[in-house]
């Protein structure tokens, strides 16, 4: 019997149409068979891969799920890598995850290639892969490591968060019970493959569900739009960016075209905002141009989603609801003490079935993130009649922009090394469009100077676009406390 749930899904769907673009379709078996024979030949003569990592890079689409598919299905680990990293950023993921292949397509091979040769690794392109023998492929038990996603967080170096397959089950099952997703929905996916709310919410729940994707390589407004018009989907899941992105686009259009898109939105039974907090006014917003109440979630890579407004019932703009099924909450107060007061803030600690396995390779950062159970997130709520309202981050290190979760030492550690740059401090300030937007205030070296624009130049090899300062300033020194520690909330206050 099949062990892999979201496989046992998948072939109950048989014909039904699993991703459609343009006039191309493909159906569940498809992805079946395809997964089967990536499967065997990433096997090859052994039986099982036995969480041997397999890193992979594809844009959505049959390709990236093919692959997905056969790594789980050949007992592996698999490690999606961002589209937009850059070579230093993708050898540390392939180094960090100690990844033995790696799978790609024809079009992106020339992105890896070099480095995948340069560290001795497996390269594999998926539209080379032809018919293969067929071989049995293992039983793969639930508790086994199924995936590592690479999140930022308070160290410098991104920590690989790990999944099992009874984790990443239980986070697919809740948002299935919650939202109700059907086979009969139909889902944009154009948010990226490296992180949980792409990959989780939209991609698995849709194919557990026997439900549609139309995968983009990535966002494009107008391309987007236009399917919105035509009534193509039923579900829609972005983050709060996305959706002031999409409020521009409908502002600046004719009343007529607006009217067709409008209708396409209003018409859809479910649209989904999270992964940073939705200003109340872009929710109140959306709803006056297309009456579609958003329904605003919280999550984080280390645990699914864990809280959510309710599908049938309030949904409360400026809050994240009630927990949901399955997945434990509570508040503690700074002092320790569990929170049990209305309008109490406390950090929102989380257990429950989603909650992640471990830090790869980071026995100590796993421990430290566990209190009596409890997957401690660094997020700040108080409850308040009935629904959860988050507050912030306890760390000012943690930046949130575009929905992207970015480290500021990671940041200014690459700054650091630039050859004008004396000191730094890398600090997230508001920015209606982006949530925040990364600002670095430095000390330049004597008699150097710097302008933005040839400082972000300067970042392009070494950091993904979203992680390149948007704001610079030169300083004559950093403000700091009376222990000499530069105080970030001061640095803000410069922007
Ligand atoms: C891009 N740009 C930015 C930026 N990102 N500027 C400031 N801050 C940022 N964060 C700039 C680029 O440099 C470029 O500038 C221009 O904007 C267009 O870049 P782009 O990448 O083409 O933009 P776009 O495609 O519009 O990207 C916006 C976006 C993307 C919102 C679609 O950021 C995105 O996909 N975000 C989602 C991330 C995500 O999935 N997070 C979930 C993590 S999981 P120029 O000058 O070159 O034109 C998680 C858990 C949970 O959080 O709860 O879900
Ligand atoms: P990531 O580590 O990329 O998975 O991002 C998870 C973080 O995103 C959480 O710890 C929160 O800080 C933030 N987040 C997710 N959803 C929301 C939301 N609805 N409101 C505010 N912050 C959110």
């Amino acid at each position: 019997m099949e062990r892999l749930q979201l496989i046992a899904h998948a072939r109950s769907h048989g014909d039904a149409v699993a991703l459609r673009s343009g006039s191309s379709e493909h159906c569940y078996n498809e992805l079946l068979d395809c997964s089967a024979t990536l499967a065997a030949v990433l096997l090859g003569a052994t039986a099982d891969l036995s969480e041997t990592r397999v890193a992979y890079l594809a844009p959505a689409g049959f390709d990236y799920i093919t692959v997905q598919w056969a790594v789980w299905r050949a007992g592996g680990v698999a490690v999606p890598l961002s589209l937009s990293a850059t070579e230093p950023e993708l050898e540390y993921l392939l180094s960090d995850s100690q990844s033995q292949s790696v799978v790609t397509t024809r079009a992106l091979v020339g992105k890896v290639e070099a480095l995948v040769e340069r560290l001795g690794l497996r390269l594999l392109i998926v539209d080379d892969v032809g018919p293969a023998q067929r071989q049995p492929l293992p039983k793969v038990d639930s508790q086994r490591r199924a995936m590592i996603l690479y999140t930022s967080g308070t160290t410098s170096k991104p920590k690989g968060v790990v999944a099992t397959h009874a984790n990443i089950q239980a986070q697919i099952e809740t948002l299935v019970e919650a939202w109700q997703w059907q086979a009969t929905d139909c889902v944009a996916l154009f948010l990226p493959l490296h992180h949980i709310h792409g990959i989780i919410n939209v991609m698995c729940c849709a194919l557990w569900s026997g439900a549609t994707i139309e995968p983009y390589p990535h966002f494009d407004v107008s391309a987007v739009l236009e399917r919105v018009a035509a009534g193509a989907y039923s579900v829609f899941m972005a983050v709060p960016t996305i959706y002031v992105k999409l409020i521009q686009a409908l502002e600046s259009l004719s009343e007529d075209d607006r009217a067709r898109i409008v209708g396409g939105f209003s018409r859809m039974r479910l649209m989904v905002s999270g992964s940073a907090a939705l200003p109340a006014s872009v929710h109140e917003k959306w709803t006056s141009l297309t009456g579609q109440n958003l329904l605003e979630r919280y999550g984080m890579t280390e645990i699914g989603m864990a809280l959510s407004n309710p599908y049938h019932g309030e949904r409360r703009p400026g809050t994240v609801g009630q927990p949901l099924p399955g997945v434990e909450i509570r508040l503690k107060s700074e002092q320790g003490r569990l929170v049990t007061a209305q309008c109490e803030p406390g950090e929102i600690q989380v257990r429950g079935p989603g909650v992640f396995l471990e830090y790869w390779n980071r026995p100590d950062a796993t421990a430290e993130s566990f209190e009596d159970g409890w997957f401690q997130t660094g997020d700040v709520a108080v409850y308040e009649r009935g629904y959860y309202r988050i507050m912030g981050r306890q760390s000012v290190d943690i930046i949130k922009s575009g929905g992207y979760k970015l480290s500021a030492l990671e940041i200014e550690a690459v700054l650091l090394q630039h050859p004008a740059i004396c000191e730094c401090a890398v600090v997230g300030v508001p920015d209606d469009t982006w949530g925040e937007a990364v600002a670095v205030a430095a000390v330049l070296d004597d008699g150097d100077e710097l302008s933005l624009e040839s400082l972000r130049a300067w970042c392009r090899d070494q950091l993904s676009h979203y992680k390149i300062p948007k704001r610079f300033l030169a300083v004559d020194r950093l403000p700091r406390n009376a222990m000499g520690k530069v105080t970030k909330p001061a640095v803000r206050e410069l922007f």
